[in-house]
């Protein structure tokens, strides 16, 4: 009995080392050990995936240089051609300084007629907001009329509220030296609820006065180019 049992030993061992001996081979046959060059072949994998990386960005950043190229030189084509378009007034009106004037030399209207007038014509009665600007229009005004008996209206007016004189765009009229002139020694304006319009006084070389709304005078008009 010991016999059979020692043969039977004998013979599971020689079986079970030649299986082994077979998935040994299996193995090598499918899963070869890593040659030499291999890890260096791994290195030259992620240093070229690395070099198209960064190929691709550099392609991408030359694109995005491209269309800031594009882009800086239709903001420069605009810019040209805004700042050399030619601004011009419409019909008789002058281009004086950053507006368009026009006095109706041949018109004479109440204030409100000849703010209608104005507006018709596309603008309103001049108004004028610092020391240049009425500088500017006095040039305009008295290099018009040869008449110094002439007075002509422009968009000023106190009609709200006596003393609170406001143009017509809605903002204060400059008071004193050297926009309002004077009548017999007494600084305008002087009249009072009798006077709530504002007018370039031929007499005292146009400086402004407060005169009677219906009073005829000629207008004064203005197209603002700033807001066209
Ligand atoms: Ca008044």
């Amino acid at each position: 009995m010991r016999l059979v049992v020692s043969v039977f030993w004998m013979v599971a061992g020689t079986a079970w080392a030649l299986e082994e001996n077979s998935v040994d081979n299996h193995y090598d046959e499918h899963f070869p050990p890593l040659h030499p060059n291999c890890t260096q072949s791994l290195t030259d994998l992620l240093l070229l995936r690395q070099e198209v990386l960064l190929k691709e960005l550099k392609q991408a950043e030359q694109v995005s240089a491209g269309i800031l190229r594009e882009m800086l030189h239709i903001l420069t084509d605009n810019k040209v051609s805004f700042t050399s378009r030619e601004v011009s007034c419409p019909g008789n009106f002058k281009k004086i300084g950053n507006t368009c004037l026009y006095l109706a030399k041949e018109t004479d209207l109440a204030w409100e007629a000849a703010r209608v007038f104005c507006q018709d014509l596309g603008g309103d009665l001049a108004v004028f907001r610092d020391v240049n600007a009425f500088a500017e229009v006095l040039k305009y005004v008295k290099s018009s009329v040869a008449v110094k008996a002439t007075t002509v209206w422009v968009g000023g007016r106190d009609h709200l509220v006596e003393g609170e004189w406001r143009w017509v765009s809605g903002e204060d009229m400059p008071r004193g030296t050297p926009f309002w002139g004077d009548y017999n020694y007494v600084r305008e304006p002087a009249q009072g609820t009798a006077a709530n319009c504002a007018a370039l006084y031929g007499p005292d070389d146009f400086l402004i006065h407060d005169g009677g709304c219906e009073a005829k005078y000629k207008p004064l008009c203005q197209i603002n180019l700033m807001n066209n």
